[in-house]
């Protein structure tokens, strides 16, 4: 077996790179290992995909999949991470240094994205007969840059160079009509390997592209411009990722992207259907269910009526039974900027069936509710229609068998507030579904020396697919493991600051605690909050220089929205704050500001098990789970955080003595904010006036921009805008006291501090996605495991 597979990934990079296997670039041996392994999953491959397409599946749609680098975790869930450093070797390459050559498939935004991809992850590691569905971007989310503390983006040709994780499945085509053209839906298929199993499950992604191949009428006409031109239109559809995240933004091309990967997978499933199960449709839902994530994939809906009506004859009613027992939809988001709405208008131009359609679901929805003796004003805000316009969360919750929230509190807001309609018609649809992350990528891949420490305590590795295990060895804890824990931290700090210092080229001192708030930026996540700590820790320490202050690097990662300008004054006004501090002796021996650029998948993978301090500091109510929280809960960094999303979860997995929590919570809020008084706030808190007065001054420059201006504005003027809408003044007193508390805690019982941390690693088995997944499988998806040997 090894002597095989090492001459395959021989012959592999010969063949990619036309060279001697010593004599390829990285780049080439990246390549080359790559290709091995598709080879050497193509046959398992192809029997899960048989296996799945006899029996019930479930089909996940979403605009977004994070997946991040493929081939480690491929090499990690195949067993072959061993082999394959032993075959590089051989020809005199290194597999660390091969590894850091593949792109990011960075086709998502944020934790919306993630989560799909961790999802992937754990169906194939529970065989569980899902396919991932969504679009190929041929450019990802921006390359971020700093120029001068302001953010820059760059286009993400991230398969340029050619991908061989991922497979044209040409005879596979679709084809999608709008009323302007008709386009094929080319698809791409992703291997997913799970952990220790044969099964190999599929991403599948399609690409868009022309009719024809070449128009030669037109070629030979002095139309020929005029089809260059119209291929190109084509080719827009699959061409960028919209880099909002949780902000709706009504570009209709968007809205083109998500017709097209609806349609395409429909058809997908329908053909599916019909070869196996014949051309009566009524049974579709016995053996198909489709998980919306999010609205951006609502239109399925429709379209999945259309093909019910138009294409197989069905009438409504039968039609309308087939689609709501299909569709089950996941809300991400109680932001009211997010929720996705579509001018009637559009439809009726781009895909007037589609429209038709969605009028009459609207107007058998009036009817229905008439009869169910709802008043007309509640009619009219629940219409999948009213002021001209398509609202796509009420239509997903009109035609889902199964509407979920991500986390218990998100899930109750949701019941309460943002969907509480619905919730008083059908409470049964509702249910919670809190998120989870992979403990492959997540804690073995990334954390080495913690996954071996758990290997040891727990006396196998069976953690990796149960990580529910843990919880029976937090009793176990004792100081030689608080020592160990404090080792492995300290070594993967100084992995850290090494990787720092050559990707920002920051010195950062490995002693330090290190203190992270990596997602991305937005003012319900309030960056803000922790850079005014930052600057205000800056000013007491400037004021007096024997103040006893534990040593800190503050770590930041995070992208805004290129049009988001309020998000990309924080990461101007950190980025200076940085400056400052970094350049100041009297300081930066004791504290630093690092501002990690371009926060994608992979450098999460460097930062998370490095950190000492994880921040989730959202104002109550906001953060529908958060992600990152279970990631570094699982690798030994304490939760710093207000109530909110899975932080609630996350202690009560811990207690209270094992988190630092503070801040209003979301029942205060209401209260706390009817006569809220920034101004008081900034008068008669410690610190917050130096910190305010910072921005307008001249203490902190912004070129010019008058974006600090703003920020004070934003905080502290009510004519303006309801001042400092996410409550940053407000918790600013509790959020210092926290954090001065944690650093003092770290500093003063290292041994105790470890305590904590094992605590929150063995608790975190109920954040493994594994968990989550198995319970969408069990009470949502009726699926089971279908292992193929
Ligand atoms: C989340 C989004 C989102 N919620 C719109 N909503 C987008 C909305 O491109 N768009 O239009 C993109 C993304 N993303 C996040 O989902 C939540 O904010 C997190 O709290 C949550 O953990 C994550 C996964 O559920």
């Amino acid at each position: 077996m090894t002597d095989t597979w090492s001459n395959a990934v021989v012959s592999q990079v010969r063949a990619v790179s036309g060279r001697p296997a010593k004599a390829s670039t990285p780049q080439e041996v990246w390549a080359g290992l790559s290709a091995a392994v598709v080879d050497h999953i193509a046959d398992d491959w192809a029997s899960t995909d048989r296996t799945y397409k006899a029996g019930r599946m479930e089909h996940y749609f979403s605009a977004e999949f994070l997946m991040g680098r493929a081939l480690l975790n491929n090499l990690s869930n195949l067993g072959l991470v061993e082999q394959a450093r032993a075959s590089l070797n051989a020809f005199g390459q290194n597999l660390s240094e091969v590894l850091e050559e593949e792109p990011d498939a960075a086709l998502g935004n944020g934790g919306l994205g993630r989560l799909a991809a961790c999802f992937l992850d754990s169906c194939a590691t529970l065989d569980l007969p899902v396919y991932g569905y969504g679009i190929l971007y041929r450019y990802g989310l921006f390359k971020q840059l700093f120029e001068n503390g302001f953010q820059t983006e760059h286009p993400d040709s991230w398969m340029e160079e050619g991908y061989p994780f991922i497979v044209r499945r040409q005879e596979e085509q679709r084809l999608v009509s709008y009323a302007d053209m008709t386009v094929r839906a080319i698809p791409y298929d992703m291997p997913i390997t799970g952990y220790g199993t044969k099964n190999v499950n599929t991403l599948r992604l399609w690409k868009a592209e022309p009719l024809e191949e070449f128009d030669y009428d037109a070629f030979n006409s002095q139309r020929f411009t005029d089809a260059i031109v119209e291929r190109e239109h084509v080719m827009d559809i699959s061409r960028v990722l919209y880099p909002n995240d949780t902000t709706y933004e009504g570009k209709v091309l968007r809205v083109r992207q998500q017709y097209f990967f609806c349609s395409a997978s429909l058809q997908d499933i329908v053909a599916n259907y019909i070869e196996k199960h014949g051309s009566d449709l009524r049974g579709l839902s016995d053996f198909n269910a489709i998980q919306l994530n999010d609205t951006h994939p609502v239109l399925a809906i429709p379209e999945l009526m259309r093909l019910l009506l138009d294409d197989y004859n069905m009438g409504w009613e039968e039609a309308w039974e087939v689609v709501t027992k299909t569709f089950a939809y996941t809300n991400h988001t109680v932001l009211a900027e997010a929720l996705e709405t579509w001018e009637m208008g559009i439809f009726d131009r781009i895909f007037p069936r589609i429209a038709e359609i969605v009028r009459e679901i609207d107007r058998r929805f009036r009817l229905e509710m008439a009869e169910r003796g709802l008043d007309q004003g509640t009619i009219d805000y629940m219409a999948p229609v009213s002021g001209g316009r398509a609202h796509m969360a009420w239509i997903a919750c009109y035609a889902s068998y199964s509407i979920n929230g991500v986390a218990a509190l998100h899930t109750e807001i949701l019941k309460r507030d943002t969907l509480a309609q619905w919730y008083a018609i059908w409470p049964e649809r509702f249910n919670n579904k809190t998120n989870g992350v992979t403990p492959r990528r997540w804690l073995k891949q990334c954390n080495p020396r913690l996954a071996a420490l758990l290997d040891e305590v727990t006396g196998s590795d069976e953690w990796v697919k149960d990580l529910s295990v843990l919880s029976e060895y937090t009793s176990a804890g004792n100081d030689d493991i608080y020592r160990r824990l404090g080792e492995i931290k300290a070594a993967n700090k100084a992995d850290f600051a090494n990787w720092i210092a050559e990707r920002e080229g920051i010195k950062i001192d490995p002693e330090a605690i290190y203190d992270v708030q990596i997602k991305r930026l937005h003012e319900y996540k309030r960056q803000l909050l922790n850079a005014f700590y930052i600057l205000d820790l800056y000013f007491r320490m400037k004021q007096d220089p024997s103040l006893q202050v534990p040593k800190r690097v503050f770590i930041f990662g995070a992208k805004a929205a290129p049009g988001y300008i309020r998000a990309k004054a924080i990461i101007k006004l950190i980025n200076t704050i940085a400056e400052l501090v970094n350049n100041d002796s009297d300081v930066n021996e004791t504290i630093k500001v690092v501002f990690v650029h371009n926060y994608n998948v992979s450098p999460a993978e460097h930062i998370i098990p490095a950190a000492d301090v994880s921040e989730q500091i959202s104002m109550a109510g906001k953060e529908a789970s958060g992600t990152s929280n279970m990631k570094f809960m699982m690798n030994g960094a304490l939760t710093m955080g207000t109530l909110d999303g899975a932080n609630v979860e996350i202690l009560d997995a811990v207690g209270d003595e094992n988190a630092y929590i503070f801040g209003a919570t979301e029942d205060e809020l209401p209260a706390l904010k009817r006569d809220y008084d920034p101004r008081w706030h900034m008068d008669n808190v410690p610190g917050l006036r130096r910190v305010l007065d910072a921005l307008v001054d001249g203490t902190l420059d912004d070129n010019g921009s008058g974006w600090f201006y703003d920020l004070h504005r934003s905080l502290l003027e009510p004519s303006y805008e309801p001042a400092d809408v996410y409550y940053v003044l407000g918790d600013f007193a509790a959020y210092r006291e926290a954090k001065d508390r944690m650093a003092h805690d770290h500093d003063a019982d290292p041994l105790g501090w470890n305590r904590k941390v094992w605590v929150n690693i063995t608790r975190s088995g109920r954040f493994s996605s594994d968990r989550t997944i198995s319970d969408y499988a069990r009470e949502v998806w009726k699926i089971k495991g279908e292992p193929i040997a």
